[in-house]
């Protein structure tokens, strides 16, 4: 009998970190982990197993479909946005060759299934592209449906994933003489985060990054060079809700859901305000505005805020996590004390 679990692509990474814990803490589900890179090992013990691959290695995810029985994929492996352009083509093999390959094996184990196979996958907030600053400012809380012209190739690639989860949720093969109106498919979620920051890892390759980046330099007191303009304003999140928020849509009912994509945020800060609240807490933060006209480019094109009524409507969506709390409660003492230990 092949084990039933939930994959984990991109296990390593950030939202992964918080994510494997949390889904093994829950005692219903065995997490099989995949990364390209080797697992930190605190994350070992939630891990049913961890394979060290690529998920552009088809022979390795169909080894994976013989040995498992896979109900739901968290596809969270991406190369992430300022990493992207330095490899566009490196980055769309990864990002949108590997969410194929993963979306067709979810297909295909929903068929022997006879039931369809959760996919869950993190959209983010790079899906936009405003136009200009002015627009920017005026545009206020994004809809999912605005603005919809990303400037970059993470954002392109997101927003085609988006498209082709659609399709293989509701369109898959829809001309096949064999294909009846009933036939088993995916069953594809999708959520746009924000920038998210966590106190236990920094991020790489992102362009929201600099929010994490002050906090964590300043904690250590190294001083930081942030790359874009103190009125830089983007939307940003915990790690503790954006776990929360994978989680609540990937068990939403599925009848509550009247749209695949589904905008969350928490809070929406400039660059000048994040440094306010780190200053307040490590009054000795030596950071320094010293913006790149590039990534700055491509923050402007992410809206300032975004609306997250559908998330709240359909499936009862809602932060933990305010400004305040978010620094006072969980980042601040977090990353603190983590440092501290560090050099103890
Ligand atoms: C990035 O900056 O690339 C990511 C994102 C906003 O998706 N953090």
């Amino acid at each position: 009998m092949r084990k039933k679990v939930v994959l984990i692509t991109g296990a390593n990474g950030e939202v992964g970190h918080g994510l494997i814990p949390h889904l093994a803490e829950r005692g219903d589900t065995l997490v099989v982990a995949l990364d390209i890179h080797p697992l930190d090992e605190p994350l070992e013990p939630y891990c049913h197993e961890f394979i060290q691959g690529d998920i552009l290695d088809t022979m390795l995810l169909g080894r994976l479909v013989l040995q498992y029985e896979i109900h739901t994929i968290y596809h969270l492996a991406t190369i992430l946005s300022t990493r992207a352009e330095y490899n566009p083509e490196a980055a769309h093999r990864v990002n949108v060759e590997g969410t194929m390959n993963l979306l067709r094996l979810a297909v295909e184990q929903a068929q022997w299934q006879g039931r369809p196979v959760r996919f869950v996958f993190p959209s983010s907030i790079a899906a936009y592209g405003l136009p200009d600053l002015e627009t920017k400012q005026r545009a206020g809380k994004v809809r999912e449906d605005q603005f919809c012209k990303p400037t970059t190739m993470y954002g392109c690639n997101k927003i085609y994933c988006e498209h082709l989860g659609r399709y293989y949720a509701f369109f898959y093969k829809q001309l096949a003489a064999d294909r009846r109106p009933d036939s088993v498919s995916i069953d594809f979620r999708c959520l746009r985060y924000p920038g998210l920051i966590s106190a236990d890892t920094v991020p790489a390759g992102g362009t929201s990054d600099y929010g994490p980046e002050m906090i964590h330099h300043a904690a250590q007191g190294l001083p930081y060079a942030c790359f874009v303009r103190p009125d830089a304003r983007l939307p940003f999140m915990v790690m503790p809700d954006a776990i929360k928020a994978i989680v609540a849509l990937a068990h939403a009912p599925r009848e509550r859901l009247s749209q695949v994509v589904y905008n969350v945020t928490s809070f929406s800060l400039s660059a000048e305000e994040i440094l306010g609240r780190v200053q307040r807490a490590f009054p000795e933060a030596e950071v320094t505005f010293e913006p790149d006209t590039r990534r700055q480019g491509i923050v402007d094109s992410w809206p300032a805020d975004i609306d997250d009524s559908a998330a709240r409507r359909d499936w009862g969506w809602e932060p933990d996590y305010d400004v305040d709390r978010a620094f006072d409660e969980y980042l601040i003492p977090t990353i603190a004390a983590r440092y501290r230990t560090a050099t103890a």
